[in-house]
């Protein structure tokens, strides 16, 4: 295994592709240290390390990887087991298939419904803020009208809404006989799916306030329960596979 003494993860907390890569290394048992990047200024130190301005990013001595689904590409090369990427080559093509619509199309969806509800709450608003921001900012940020967001993110909301039921329902359907989306195991579909559905509904291993929050009308959604249980034990499963490291 080539994973140096602590591999860095820079990240924003509440971000899906973030959450996307924890969750790969706690399936794959990897030590890591989070490293969180202030959104604006902490993204320069983010462009000097990758060459570019997104997280995540990660940091394994000399390397330094970005993008979610290069970063996972990496893992599995420095430590193969459990494969994310299933070995059968039709299984490999449907999960990475899956992980890319729900990297694109689905993710879409999901973060403007979050923006949707946040745009209206400022509980959620609030809580969405990263950790390190000076109260004043949060407080400015706070007293912006809802409505100043809304036209700035402009939202066609029934048109989307309708579509991420759609999308939910199907991946619902694909749960409905495994646990898996692809194959008889845990695979980056899996993840890429779960950590999407984290901005409808926060898992409770977010911190508070954000833990069990999520976009209402969704989160609360009973034909989607079963959906949210399957995230949920998900997330459970790999969280107790971190602990059970330390
Ligand atoms: N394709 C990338 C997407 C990463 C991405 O969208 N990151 C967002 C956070 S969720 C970001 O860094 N946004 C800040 C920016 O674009 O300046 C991946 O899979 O990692």
């Amino acid at each position: 295994m080539a994973i140096k003494a602590m591999l860095e993860l820079h990240q924003f907390r509440h971000s899906a592709f973030c959450l996307k890569v924890r969750m790969a290394l706690q399936a794959k048992s990897i030590e890591y240290s989070a490293i969180e990047v202030t959104p604006g200024i902490g993204q320069v130190e983010v462009f000097r390390l990758s060459g570019q301005k997104q997280v995540p990013i990660i940091v394994n001595g000399n390397r330094v990887i970005a993008d979610s689904t290069e970063i996972i590409r990496y893992l599995e090369t420095q430590k193969p087991e459990p494969s994310l990427i299933p070995k059968d080559p039709i299984h490999a093509a449907q999960a990475l298939i899956i992980e890319d619509w729900a990297d694109t199309t689905f993710a879409k969806l999901t973060q403007t419904a979050l923006l949707q509800a946040a745009s209206i709450n400022h509980d959620l608003q609030k809580a969405l803020l990263p950790n390190g921001m000076p109260d004043l900012l949060k407080q400015a940020i706070e007293s912006i009208p809802s409505g100043f967001i809304n036209g700035l993110i402009e939202l066609s909301p029934k048109k989307e809404y309708t579509e991420l039921i759609k999308s939910l329902e199907l991946i619902a359907k694909l749960l409905a006989s495994s646990p898996w989306l692809v194959g008889k195991q845990m695979s980056i579909a899996d993840i890429a799916i779960a950590a999407q559905l984290s901005l409808l509904k926060f898992p409770l291993s977010s911190d508070y306030p954000l833990a069990g929050q999520g976009v209402p009308g969704i989160n609360d959604n009973p034909i989607l329960m079963d959906l949210f249980r399957w995230r949920d034990k998900l997330d459970e499963s790999l969280t107790a596979n971190q602990n059970m490291k330390k």
